[in-house]
């Protein structure tokens, strides 16, 4: 058993392309799995856009050195409203 091999989590996200599909505000996600979760991941730093979550765009995040969760069941997303709104 090695405890300091991490799993490495990559996520992508695609915003959709409808009229105020894109967000300012703090994104977050937990992944479940058959070996627990990930906890509260910050989706902050878009490795593909300065900018994450605009219309029509996709964003990636990795996150590294994570416990594995194992078999991934679901997940849950959401943010806090915060941001300006883009008119
Ligand atoms: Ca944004």
């Amino acid at each position: 058993m090695n405890f300091f091999s991490g799993t490495t989590y990559k996520i992508s996200v695609k915003t959709s392309n409808v009229p105020g599909a894109g967000t300012d505000a703090n994104v977050y996600v937990i992944l479940f799995g058959s070996n627990g979760d990930t906890g509260e991941l910050h989706l902050k730093k878009s490795e593909t856009n300065k900018n994450p979550f605009e219309n029509d765009q996709k964003d990636v995040f990795t996150f590294n050195e994570m416990l594995s969760i194992g078999e991934m069941s679901k997940c849950r997303v959401w943010h806090d409203n915060k941001g300006r709104v883009n008119v």
